[in-house]
């Protein structure tokens, strides 16, 4: 039986800090802007949120280039505002958890800076640097095959050094060697700084690429392409978990600190609870990608394989049946600020369905084991920008890299990137990051009517907003609220409870359901979640007698041995055993 902690019971609310709310009016969201919507914050229930890094940054990721971990991004605030956050917070009884981006920094940062000033500075291993690979011809060639994530050689050729510098991410993100213990140390030192200010925890960005193959071969070639993924060496490398553990014991224990680490490339079980297995006294939880990858493609996230509800019901299965084996605990996510909104990707934004589909969403959100992670707007339904957006709407690096280099390849011909746009309209990294939807104002109440919005807001904005939801009991927002009551109230069933799915053979292949479980309380309840536009009827004579915890269908569709659902349909049975 599970142990129980408080963050297993937490709900985590993401915050995007540029987009949540501008308190100065200049376009971008701010720290104070967050502190002044702490109240509605705790009015949705949940009780935990999550910050994107705030800290000092050129921005070309968005803050996950960090310069400095002590300082904040002057337009966000300042340390001391941020203290301010941390303490209203927890005069709420809410707690904060921070981006712990240590895998790369900034090249703007003071320890790269010294360490590309020569290669006998006290940090010149902080980073890794090679010497050029020379061929037959006398050419200078980078020191591997391995392909940024954004696109292009992973390494970057350094004059005043004569050497390349590793980066998988963009060449301002050099990646940090944590081979080297003095680099650790200066690490778990910023780690305790904001801990020491009342910090609960941390996610841990790009987690298991810490540690890279020491050798750094060439990754395996598939293609013809000149850069290959080499994955297979620089993610979950052979000191992972030596690296975890040393963190744990000399940081993180000695303040309760929760974890959850970003766990990319990594997707087998056995890998897995390596990292969260109770008994490795690693990390808390993770967030594994496959959920926020059901419809990338054989080339990639912007190559395209339909969602199908069956690959939900699979990976789904796979966690929820897993972590109870090794004592393992999990986080449950549709979304993130990497990803299209899963109303859009997963469910519809179709007018006549948008309002049921996100009701459904969260019935799975918050139906399951594991503690949940929602990112701001899915309160309120938010969706990727339509169609009529063009190229222009898309500002972040990741889709910007893709969208030129593909245009390059085709000769600069604009009129034939609707392929690309399509994708783009799906999983850009942008639609994630959309401005908060406040009210029907101009500028969606994020900033004032006159301020130029460091982003696009989506248009929908009139309809789709916190004020339009606030009085409207069967609104998207008041379901959200409801639900997040009833994880409270149904606390041993639906956080610590079993899982067992209900067989495809009996739902049919659009419909996701599950059994939850407490042998401590007697308790059941069973979840149906249409994934679908059509109506389904389930057969569920099995559950004849049980009572309707929820729906987000206006009658409950339950007979005495079926289920309705109409489109995209939930509805949650429950019972406790009477003997
Ligand atoms: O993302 C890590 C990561 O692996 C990304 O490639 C992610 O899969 C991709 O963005 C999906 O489109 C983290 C952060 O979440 C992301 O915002 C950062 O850009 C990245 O690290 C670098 O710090």
């Amino acid at each position: 039986k599970t142990e129980k902690t408080w963050w297993k019971e937490a709900v985590v609310y993401q915050i995007y800090p540029a987009s949540f709310a501008d308190s100065n009016n200049d376009g971008l969201g701010d720290i104070p802007g967050i502190v002044s919507k702490v109240p509605y914050i705790k009015s949705l229930g949940v009780d935990t949120i999550w910050l994107s890094p705030i800290f000092a940054s050129p921005q070309h990721d968005m803050g996950y280039d960090i310069s400095d971990y002590r300082s904040i991004h002057a337009p966000y605030g300042t340390v001391e505002d941020v203290q301010g956050l941390i303490d209203e917070l927890h005069a709420n009884q809410m707690r904060i958890l921070m981006d712990l981006v240590v895998n790369h920094t900034s090249d703007q940062h003071a320890w790269f800076q010294e360490s590309r000033s020569s290669r006998t500075n006290a940090k010149s291993d902080w980073y890794f640097w090679r010497d050029p690979k020379v061929d037959s011809k006398g050419n200078r060639n980078e020191p591997n095959n391995w392909k940024s994530i954004f696109g292009g050689s992973a390494w970057h050729f350094d004059e005043s050094r004569g050497q390349y510098y590793l980066a998988l991410f963009l060449p301002s993100q050099p990646d940090l060697n944590w081979q080297s213990e003095q680099m650790r140390q200066a690490t778990y030192d910023d780690m305790r700084f904001w801990l020491d200010r009342g910090v609960d925890g941390f996610r841990i960005d790009s987690m298991n690429l810490m540690s890279k193959h020491p050798d750094l071969p060439d990754g395996k070639v598939v293609d013809d392409e000149p850069y290959q993924s080499g994955a297979e060496f620089f993610a979950s490398g052979p000191a992972m978990h030596d690296y975890i553990r040393e963190m744990r014991r000399g940081v993180f224990d000695h303040y309760d600190a929760m974890t959850v680490g970003e766990l990319g490339f990594t997707k087998d079980e056995f890998s897995v609870s390596q990292y969260v297995a109770k008994d490795r006294k690693e990390l808390n939880m993770l967030f594994t990608g496959d959920i926020v990858d059901m419809d990338f493609g054989p080339d990639g996230k912007y190559s395209r394989d339909d969602f199908h509800p069956s690959k939900i019901r699979k990976i789904t299965d796979l966690w929820q049946t897993a972590m109870p084996k090794f004592d393992g605990w999990n986080t449950v996510y549709l979304d993130n600020h990497d990803s299209g909104r899963s109303l859009s990707r997963y469910a519809s934004d179709a007018p006549q369905h948008r309002a049921t589909a996100a009701k459904m969403l969260a019935t799975y959100l918050l139906t399951l084991s594991g503690t949940p992670f929602m990112l701001a707007g899915q309160e309120i339904g938010m969706a990727n920008l339509g169609k009529e957006y063009g190229p222009d709407a898309y500002i972040d690096v990741e889709g910007k890299n893709h969208y030129n280099a593909v245009l390059k390849a085709r000769g600069g011909d604009e009129s034939q990137m609707q392929d690309v746009m399509t994708e783009l309209q799906l999983k850009a990294r942008d639609h994630g990051r959309l401005p908060m939807q406040w009210d029907d104002s101009a500028n969606a109440g994020f900033t004032s009517a006159d301020a130029k919005p460091w982003m696009t807001i989506n248009q929908d904005y009139v309809k789709w907003n916190v004020a339009s939801q606030l009085d409207d009991g069967a609104s998207v927002l008041s379901y959200w609220k409801q639900m997040l009551v009833l994880r409270k109230q149904y606390n041993d069933l639906l956080v610590y409870g079993s899982y067992e799915a209900v067989p495809e053979s009996t739902t049919g292949e659009d419909v996701f359901a599950y059994k939850r479980s407490s042998a401590e309380t007697g308790e059941s309840a069973v979840v149906f979640l249409n994934f679908s536009d059509r109506a389904q009827r389930i057969p569920a004579s099995k559950f004849r007698g049980y009572s309707v915890l929820c729906s987000n269908q206006g009658s409950s569709g339950v007979e005495d041995d079926h289920v309705s659902l109409v489109p995209f349909g939930a509805v949650v049975l429950y019972d406790r055993r009477r003997d």
